[in-house]
């Protein structure tokens, strides 16, 4: 089956430097990007199994999000577009670890054990994002899936959520869309222009964005995008590559930091977008006259979508149940407005967006961000196809046609097989739009109490266990007692205490009435941990 080829080539061309094991975890496999070849070679490997398990196309990106630039990553993209299945994470995993004298003996594992059809076709979408170490790791791809005999497509330089859009476009036989750069760009700004069009500007809405690209793909493909938008939407993009990728700026800058990032020139009241550096996640925000900062996180951008949905669904009078699916880090503020005043069924998930992705799938609509501004609108088949069916239909009122027709063309601007950045950003101009709504305005529909995080180091994080969605801790016995005390001290108080999946610590999280007040909780909490 050439595995013994591959085991050779990798041997020879791709050894193995590492001997830490390395976790296949929710970014996939993270490293410096020196350590990183022979882990991508694997994965280019272990890609055209699953595509041959699959019998349909998967795809590989190569990229490290919001980390610092000397960082890079692989991660594998399931037929639909989905995360890679949590079984064959561990796969993954082990075929990683594996050393170059067993690399042959776990490859005929695989194969063995899942019952591999070997003569099927291994069909592969790779795509990086801009950092320097990324065409040298797209080549050890290449590599891997050669020489399994499958068949690559190199993207080049594109964003995480394009790559997933690609997978799905071909496993669907184009039903989701044209798998080319054009056709996402179509797809996405068809539906823009659209919904714009259905609404004439009004109120405070300027159609004008500053957007920072992170110095990464993001600030390429937004351009490109623009172009799509006519006089709908204008962007000034900064932050375009001429500096080091997510350095002082980016989505994740923005959002640690609380402040706008360096770059960009974010005039006063100014409505400003970031995205990280794969362009799947975004935050928005304003610098005021009083030069304090104000961010529109994933809360804030889960709140306007939910809203304006749940309206399109009642004018349309259809029978669709719609929901909205957080973490505990959302902002105990944002689940009330949510809950009670847009009145938004909201679920709680698990951090990690595959949790969220599946808590989602339980309504017809599922919205789902994570406060760190990554996520998306997903609908169900069904749904989808009650949408359509209505609109086809001759005999309804007009109104409820052209909720109707919302509803589909929200569709087609949003990206439903993962979140990203570039299509978030078109349907939050949209809604804004709509709303005739400032940035301000936006900003004004709820107050956000007052929250802090903080990391503690402890010998064994795994040691806290939790449930509920991680609300409550489990383990050790008495932690969860001690934290209901200290939390009913405090006016509209909350904390919870998890391990961090992709560091070696574990995560506090509390909120109260007041700054002081929450701060003083986080501290108490995190003592308990110790
Ligand atoms: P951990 O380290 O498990 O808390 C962090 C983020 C997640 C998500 C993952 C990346 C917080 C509190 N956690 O997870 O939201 O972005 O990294 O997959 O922001
Ligand atoms: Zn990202």
């Amino acid at each position: 089956f050439h595995v013994n080829q591959a085991a050779e080539s990798g041997r020879r061309n791709f050894s193995k430097k590492v001997d830490k094991d390395v976790m296949y975890g929710t970014a996939g496999f993270r490293e410096k990007a020196e350590a990183l070849d022979y882990i991508i070679y694997r994965m280019g490997l272990l890609a055209v199994l699953r595509a041959k398990y699959k019998n349909a196309a998967i795809g590989l990106m190569i990229t490290a999000s919001h980390n610092p630039e000397p960082d890079n990553g692989v991660k594998l993209i399931d037929p639909h577009g989905e995360m890679l299945e949590v079984k064959w994470e561990k796969i993954a995993s082990a075929l990683a670890n594996a050393s170059d004298d067993k690399l042959e003996e776990v490859l005929d594992d695989i194969v063995k054990s899942e019952s591999i059809n070997m003569s099927r076709e291994g069909c592969v979408f790779i795509g990086q994002d801009t950092r320097p170490s990324s065409p040298s790791l797209a080549r050890a791809a290449v590599a891997g899936i050669k020489v399994l005999s499958g068949l690559p497509t190199d993207f080049g330089v594109v964003t995480t959520p394009m790559l997933h859009f690609f997978v799905t476009c071909r496993n669907t036989q184009g039903a989701y869309g044209e798998a080319t750069e054009k056709g996402y760009f179509t797809k996405l700004s068809t539906a823009f222009n659209k919904l714009c069009a259905s609404v004439k500007l009004s109120g405070n809405y300027k159609p004008h964005v500053f957007f920072d690209g992170a110095n990464g793909v993001g600030a390429v493909k937004m351009k490109a995008l623009a172009g799509y938008l006519s006089e709908n939407l204008s962007v000034d993009i900064y932050n375009k590559g001429s500096g080091k990728l997510n350095y002082m700026c980016g989505a994740d800058y923005v959002k640690v930091q609380q402040r706008a990032p360096s770059g960009v020139p974010a005039p006063p009241g100014e409505r400003c977008v970031s995205v990280d550096g794969d362009a799947d996640r975004l935050v928005y925000y304003y610098v005021d006259e009083g030069s304090v900062f104000h961010m529109l996180d994933g809360d804030r951008i889960a709140t306007l979508i939910a809203g304006y949905l749940m309206e399109l669904v009642h004018a349309s009078g259809l029978a669709i149940n719609l929901g909205l699916v957080q973490t505990a880090y959302a902002n105990g503020s944002s689940t009330h407005y949510i809950a009670n005043v847009l009145k938004v069924p909201v679920a709680c998930a698990k951090t990690g967006v595959k949790f969220l992705h599946e808590k989602a799938l339980e309504f017809d609509i599922g919205v789902y961000f994570e406060a760190n501004g990554h996520g998306t609108v997903i609908a169900s088949e069904k749904t989808t196809r009650l949408i359509k069916d209505t609109i086809s239909k001759t005999e309804i009122p007009a109104e409820q046609r052209s909720a109707a027709e919302g509803l589909a063309d929200v569709f087609g601007v949003i990206n439903q097989t993962v979140g990203d950045a570039l299509s978030d950003l078109l349907l939050v101009e949209v809604v804004l739009r709509t709303k005739g709504w400032s940035i301000q305005d936006w900003l004004g529909t709820y107050v956000d109490l007052p929250n802090r995080q903080l990391k503690v180091t402890v010998k064994d994080r795994r040691v806290i266990q939790t449930t509920d969605a991680e609300r409550i801790c489990e383990n050790p016995e008495g932690l969860q007692k001690k934290i209901d005390e200290l939390v009913a001290k405090y006016e509209r108080g909350r904390a919870f205490v998890r391990p961090s999946g992709t560091e070696d610590i574990v995560r506090v999280y509390a909120e109260a009435d007041s700054q002081e007040n929450t701060d003083r909780l986080a501290a108490l909490v995190a003592q308990a941990v110790y």
